[in-house]
C-alpha cells in the first residue's frame, strides 16, 4: 500500500532459487496482507545472484558445497552486505523478517544483521524458514542477534506474534502463537493452531520482481508433508504428517497465475504429489477437461499400486517430466532405508512413466549404512539396464545423515560409528560404520564408478565428484 508505513520488511536471504521466487515467502506475505498488515519484500537472493559473475553463480546450485559456510564470507560480500544493511536500515518499518531456506543462508544472515544490529540496535529481528527449523542452526547465530525464531510454518505465528509485541491490533490474534526457549536459551515462536491449506489466501508473487528469475516458472504447493517416513529423509521431519489441498483450490490457482502472469509452467515443491493416488487421477481428469493448457513438473514416490494408465494421465494434463526418489535398486537397501517399496516397482514406475511420454529423472543415494559392495552393484546394473527409460539422475549424492532424521538420532540402529559431535559437517558426509565397512573413501569410490559408467552411458547428471573429492 503506497504511502502507508511498512508493518514488516520481509528479505528472502541468499542463496536460495534463482529460477523462480520463493513460495515460503510469498505464502507469508500474502497471508499477512490479508489480515490488514502492510509487508514490503526483498528479495536478496535474486539481487546478489544477479550481480554475481558467472564463475560465482555456481555456487547457488552446489550441492554439497560448504562455499557459504567458509571464514571468508564476509569479506567475499562485505560491500554488498554493507549495502543491504543501510537499505533494511532505512525502511521505516520497526520489524525485520528474514526467510532462511537451508543452513548456508544463515551464515550470510548472521553478517548481515551484525551490521543492521550496529545501525539500528532496536530493530525486532524475526527469523523463519527451513534453515532455521534445528536448534544447531539457529546455534550459528550468536545470542542477542535475532529477537524471534519462527518455527514451521509461518502465517500463524507470525500473526500472533506481531500482535503479542504490538505491532498488529487483534486481541484475538495473539493466541495463535507460543513463544519458547530453545535449547540455546533463543527464543522462538511456533503457531499454536492447526490450518486447513485450502484457507490460506492464494501467495500471488505480486511484491516480486517476476522478471528478474531466470525461468518463466512458478513454484506450486499441493500438498505437505509425506505418507512414507523414509529414515534419511528431512523433508519429512520438517513437514510432518501428509495433508493436501482439494482439488478445485490447486487448479483454481493455476488459472488465477495463467491469467494474471501468463505463465503456463510450475513445478510442483511437494514432497510427492502422488500421496492421494485418487485426487492425482481427478487433477489430471479435470485439467483436460477444462482444457487448461499448462506444464508442470514434481516428484512422486514409487508406488506399487500406480498403474500405467494413470502416467498416461499425467501426461495428458501437461506433465512433463517426473522426479522419483529411488535412491538404489537393492531391496536390501530400500528395506533398511524405509522406503515402501520394492525395486520392481520403481522399475515398473520408470517404465510405465517413460511410456507414457514422460521425461523421468531419478535421485540416488550412495552407501547408506548397509550397502555393500554387491548391493551397489544392482544399483548400477539396473542403470544400465533400464538406461533407455531414464533422462536423468537428478541427484546424485552420497548418504548424508541430516540432523533430526532416524539415521542421525539412532545412529547405534545403523551400526553408524559416533566419535564427537553429531552435528559436526564431518559426521554429516564423513560418518563411518563400526566396522569401517561403509566409510566415505568407499563411498566416493562407488560415487567415482557411477560417475564414469553415467559418462559412458550418455545419462545427464549433476557431478558432483569434484565437490566431495
Ligand atoms: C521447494 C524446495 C526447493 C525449491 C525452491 C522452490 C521455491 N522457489 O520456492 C528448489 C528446488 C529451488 C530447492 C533447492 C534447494 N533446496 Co530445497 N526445498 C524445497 C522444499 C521441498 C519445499 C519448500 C517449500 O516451498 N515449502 C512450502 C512453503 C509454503 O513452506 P516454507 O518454504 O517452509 O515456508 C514457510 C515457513 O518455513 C515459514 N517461513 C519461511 N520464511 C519465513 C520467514 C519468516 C520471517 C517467518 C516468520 C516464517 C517464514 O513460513 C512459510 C509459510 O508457511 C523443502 C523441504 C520442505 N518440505 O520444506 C526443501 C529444503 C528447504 N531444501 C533444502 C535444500 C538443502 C536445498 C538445496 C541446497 C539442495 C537440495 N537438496 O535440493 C537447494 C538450494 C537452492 C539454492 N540455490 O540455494 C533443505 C534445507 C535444509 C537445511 N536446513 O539446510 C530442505 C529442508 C530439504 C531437505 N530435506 O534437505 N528447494
Ligand atoms: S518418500 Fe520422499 S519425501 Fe517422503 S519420506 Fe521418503 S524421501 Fe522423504
Amino acid at each position: 500500500m503506497p504511502g502507508e508505513k511498512t508493518d514488516v520488511l520481509l528479505t528472502i536471504v541468499p542463496p536460495w532459487d534463482y529460477e523462480k521466487p520463493s513460495l515460503g515467502a510469498s505464502c507469508l506475505v500474502s497471508y499477512l496482507k490479508s489480515i490488514g498488515i502492510n509487508v514490503e519484500v526483498a528479495d536478496l537472493n535474486i539481487e546478489l545472484y544477479l550481480n554475481s559473475p558467472e564463475c560465482a553463480r555456481k555456487n547457488w546450485s552446489n550441492q554439497v558445497s560448504f562455499f557459504w559456510q567458509q571464514d571468508e564470507l564476509a569479506d567475499k560480500y562485505s560491500k554488498h552486505l554493507d549495502n543491504f544493511a543501510e537499505r533494511i536500515c532505512s525502511c521505516d518499518s520497526k520489524v525485520l523478517g528474514f526467510s532462511v531456506n537451508t543452513i548456508n543462508s544463515i551464515y550470510f544472515l548472521k553478517e548481515l544483521i551484525f551490521r543492521i544490529r550496529k545501525k539500528d540496535p532496536d530493530k525486532v529481528i524475526i527469523v523463519g524458514g527451513p534453515g532455521c527449523f534445528n536448534t544447531h542452526e539457529r546455534k550459528i547465530f550468536e545470542d542477542g542477534l535475532v529477537s524471534f525464531f519462527v518455527i514451521g510454518r509461518g502465517e500463524l505465528a507470525m500473526e500472533g506474534l506481531l500482535a503479542k509485541i504490538g505491532v498488529f491490533d487483534s486481541p484475538a490474534a495473539d493466541q495463535k502463537c507460543r513463544i519458547f526457549r530453545d535449547q540455546n536459551g533463543y527464543l522462538c515462536v511456533e503457531a499454536t493452531q492447526k490450518f486447513s491449506l485450502d484457507a490460506m489466501p492464494l501467495p500471488i508473487f505480486e511484491e516480486f520482481d517476476l522478471s528478474l528469475y531466470t525461468q518463466p516458472l512458478l513454484p506450486l504447493l499441493w500438498s505437505t508433508g509425506c505418507i512414507r517416513t523414509c529414515v534419511f529423509c528431512l523433508d519429512r521431519v520438517f513437514s510432518g504428517t501428509y495433508s493436501s489441498k482439494s482439488i478445485s483450490r490447486v487448479i483454481r490457482e493455476i488459472k488465477f497465475y495463467v491469467e494474471k502472469y501468463g505463465i503456463r509452467r510450475f513445478r510442483f515443491v511437494d514432497n510427492l504429489i502422488n500421496g492421494n493416488l485418487h485426487s492425482l487421477d481427478e487433477f489430471c481428469c479435470q485439467i483436460v477437461k477444462e482444457d487448461i493448457s499448462i506444464e508442470w513438473y514434481g516428484q512422486i514416490a514409487v508406488r506399487g499400486d500406480m498403474n500405467s494408465s494413470i502416467f498416461k494421465k499425467l501426461k495428458a494434463s501437461g506433465c512433463e517430466r517426473l522426479d522419483l526418489g529411488i535412491e538404489c535398486f537393492s531391496d536390501k537397501v530400500l528395506k533398511a532405508m524405509n522406503k515402501g517399496f520394492l525395486a520392481k516397482d520403481a522399475i515398473q514406475n520408470i517404465i510405465d512413466a517413460k511410456s507414457a511420454g514422460l521425461k523421468v529423472s531419478i535421485f540416488i543415494i550412495i552407501g547408506f549404512p548397509g550397502e555393500e559392495e554387491t548391493d551397489f552393484d544392482e544399483t548400477v546394473e539396473n542403470i544400465k539396464r533400464y538406461r533407455k527409460y531414464l533422462d536423468e539422475i537428478g541427484n546424485l549424492t552420497l548418504c548424508c545423515i541430516p540432523f533430526g532424521t532416524d539415521l542421525h538420532n539412532n545412529p547405534h540402529k545403523y551400526n553408524i560409528a559416533v566419535e564427537g559431535s553429531r552435528v559436526m559437517k564431518d559426521f554429516w558426509l564423513k560418518w563411518h560404520t563400526k566396522d569401517n565397512s561403509n566409510n566415505f573413501e568407499i563411498r566416493v569410490e562407488r560415487l567415482k564408478k557411477l560417475t564414469k559408467m553415467l559418462y559412458e552411458l550418455q545419462i545427464p547428471f549433476k557431478d558432483n565428484l569434484k565437490l566431495v573429492t
